[in-house]
């Protein structure tokens, strides 16, 4: 396993995650190294938005890993509720937001996805993580995973970011925000995926080479 991950993002409640979910790997931000990273994700699919934003920074970064370049993970990610033909969906982070006006934030947000939900039934939904680790320019391991709840009345909870407030587990009545750090880990989407993507590149050799 690398040693240095450097992550596509710039959401810090992602970043805290990526850390507690690769133990032992210095998972750095792009500023960190003083990469000023942006890009413009499209409403194709989480993958190719995963892929997009894993293979610029991977670029971007280019010469900065000292013994070559650095792998990059990138993560996108979303809430779908069927009842609401898949919304948020792709477009989670800006749902609600009106074009030219800032991007709503998580607690407005919230509330536009339990007006939109006023009167439905069925409210069940789930959580999509998409995760790409660029190793090389032609070297991608790419893992995609959900976690099933239904969305509650009202926001409940502190913990978490995003929708979490909103997404409860009916067995256990908590939502994703009533969760410790360590439970959330456990059962979520990033969970799911950090896991099955630590032990796809731990069964990996060198993690770049010629091609
Ligand atoms: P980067 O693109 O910089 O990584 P982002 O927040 O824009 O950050 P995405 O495009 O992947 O990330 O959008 C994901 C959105 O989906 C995120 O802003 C949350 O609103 C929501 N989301 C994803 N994972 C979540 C989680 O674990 N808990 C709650 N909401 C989540």
């Amino acid at each position: 396993m690398m040693e240095q991950l450097l992550l596509a993002s710039n959401n810090e409640h992602k970043h805290r995650e990526f850390i507690r979910l690769f133990p032992g790997v210095s998972v750095v931000l792009p500023r960190e190294l003083g990469l000023d990273f942006d890009y413009q994700e499209g409403e194709e699919s989480y993958l190719v938005n995963a892929i997009g934003k894993g293979m610029s920074l991977f670029r971007q970064a280019q010469g900065q890993g000292g013994n070559g370049p650095l792998p990059v993970i990138a993560d996108d990610s979303g809430l779908s509720v069927p009842a609401l033909r898949g919304e948020p969906g792709i477009r989670s982070s800006r749902y609600g937001s009106k074009p030219g006006q800032p991007v709503l934030e998580a607690p407005q947000r919230n509330l536009y996805l339990l007006d939109r939900m006023d009167g439905i039934q069925d409210r069940r939904a789930f959580f999509v993580c998409c995760l790409v680790l660029v190793l090389g320019e032609n070297r991608y391991i790419i893992v995609q995973e959900t976690v099933d709840g239904t969305i509650t009345e009202a926001p409940r909870g502190a913990n978490g970011f995003g929708y979490d407030p909103l997404f409860l587990f009916p067995h256990s009545g908590k939502t994703m925000a009533e969760l410790t750090d360590d439970e959330k880990d456990r059962i979520s989407h990033r969970g799911r995926a950090a896991r099955r993507m630590r032990a796809l590149a731990a069964s990996e050799g060198g993690t770049t080479g010629w091609t």
